[in-house]
């Protein structure tokens, strides 16, 4: 099945869920099977970072074991092989994104350093006085603090498109924001905080028709939805290995060939250069000019058994299948007394936000990990969107593809019992 992004996503895919064996596939997370308080662990904070299946953990030692060597730099056979894992590793990246050519892809730390790289080497030098960013109001800080940085910088304007009650994009405000002095969009494919799937695909188009190009942070969709950069048509796709079933540390910038082709670099050093004397430096190419220094070997290369691991699953079955235990675990956490669900846009992927009638979010993530049962509560680096529906912290229950519905049944329960508690 060809994949399918943005709006569409959850709605063309097919009924997967009885050939998903979602049991098999948790034996293949060994850290999934520990108690927790004396409980069985119940992992729903995969939004803050997912777990890792042994095939990662085990290529990440292979690789240390026999193989460690530096990339781009030795003759010796250590190298050789450690340089083709590296790359190949790069090319998994760029089929897993469906992006023309490996060297649309550079590997970073993170989502956050992916962002920033695009903010300092493709952002600043377009920017001037009045110039606009712009940006919708249910970002991660990570897509906000270094547009600010550059805005300040250059005297350029961070402009918000605003969301409404269900925290849904308002696309017709979106697009009057979008202006003659429009530089840039910076927009995130999935809110963390929400759950909400953006129409990235209207919101790439409408740009694009007036000439702005278009990042997506995907460091929330990639792990959940399928994602083709060349159906999108984005200007740049950033992720992190590490929400992405692989290592921390290793993080994925897609930029458009031309782009990359015309950006200085990011950082100055060693494997960046062609040639240096002290008088001038003449820059590698891209991706390898944006790769400055020692980069992460293990990380690159733990991320491409992971995108194996995805793969070997499928993420349109993948999609489908949190699709229906989101759906289950909303129903179920809607019949709670006193419980709001923040973030109720009609296109959701596996984020479950939620406030309780006069209980604070950090007694419910205390009350709950006795229960064995791990989620996140705060403001999910997302302040202002949490401030958009008037709370300062929520309590988020995070899905990925090997959770069950004994899990949210789990879940379900320990909320009755924190009411309970507070009743
Ligand atoms: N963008 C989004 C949408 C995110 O959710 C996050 C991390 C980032 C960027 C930054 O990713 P990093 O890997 O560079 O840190 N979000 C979360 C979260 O929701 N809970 O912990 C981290």
């Amino acid at each position: 099945m060809r994949p399918v992004t943005g709006m569409a996503a959850l709605v063309m895919l097919p009924e997967v869920s009885m050939a998903f064996d979602v049991e098999r596939i948790r034996e293949d997370f060994p850290v999934l099977r520990q108690q927790v308080h004396g409980r069985p662990l119940v992992y729903l904070d995969n939004a803050a970072t997912s777990q890792k299946p042994k095939l990662v953990v085990e290529t990440m030692e292979q690789y240390y074991l026999t193989e460690n060597s530096n990339v781009h730099r030795g003759i010796h056979l250590l190298s050789e092989q450690a340089t083709e894992a590296f790359e190949g590793a790069r090319g998994k990246v760029a089929r897993f994104l469906n992006a023309r050519d490996a060297r649309e892809i550079i590997f970073v730390r993170g989502a956050t350093e992916g962002i920033n790289l695009v903010a300092h080497s493709f952002a600043r030098p377009l920017l001037s006085v009045g110039d606009e960013i712009l940006i919708s109001e249910m970002e991660h800080h990570s897509n906000i603090v270094p547009w600010q940085m550059v805005c300040e910088e250059t005297g350029a304007v961070l402009r918000v498109a605003p969301i409404n009650d269900d925290g849904e994009l308002r696309l017709d405000e979106y697009a009057r924001l979008l202006g003659p002095r429009t530089r840039l969009v910076s927009m995130t494919h999935v809110s963390n905080a929400l759950g909400t799937i953006n129409p990235v695909q209207q919101v790439i188009k409408l740009a694009h028709e007036r000439g702005v190009p278009v990042l997506i942070d995907g460091a929330q969709a990639a792990p959940h939805l399928p994602v083709d950069v060349r159906a999108l048509d984005c200007d740049f796709y950033v992720c992190s290995g590490h929400k992405l079933f692989g290592p921390t540390g290793i993080g994925i910038v897609f930029g458009k060939a031309h782009h990359l082709e015309a950006m200085p670099p990011y950082q100055g050093g060693g494997d960046m250069i062609l040639s240096v004397t002290f008088e001038k430096t003449i820059y590698n190419e891209a991706p390898i000019k944006f790769e400055a220094g020692t980069p992460h070997i293990a990380g690159a290369i733990g991320l491409g058994s992971a995108i194996d691991y995805v793969g070997s699953i499928g993420l349109d079955r993948i999609a489908a299948y949190e699709g229906e235990l989101l759906a289950y675990a909303t129903d179920a956490i809607s019949a709670i007394p006193g419980l709001r669900i923040i973030g109720t846009a009609k296109e959701k992927a596996s984020i479950l936000s939620f406030v309780l009638d006069d209980v604070h979010a950090h007694d419910i993530g205390t009350i709950l990990d006795q229960e064995g049962i791990a989620i996140r509560t705060g403001h999910h680096c997302a302040q202002p969107v949490l401030k958009r529906f008037g709370v300062p912290a929520t309590a988020r229950a995070s899905l990925a593809f090997y959770n069950t519905r004994d899990e949210i049944d789990a879940l379900v329960k320990a909320i009755h019992k924190v009411t309970e508690m507070f009743g």
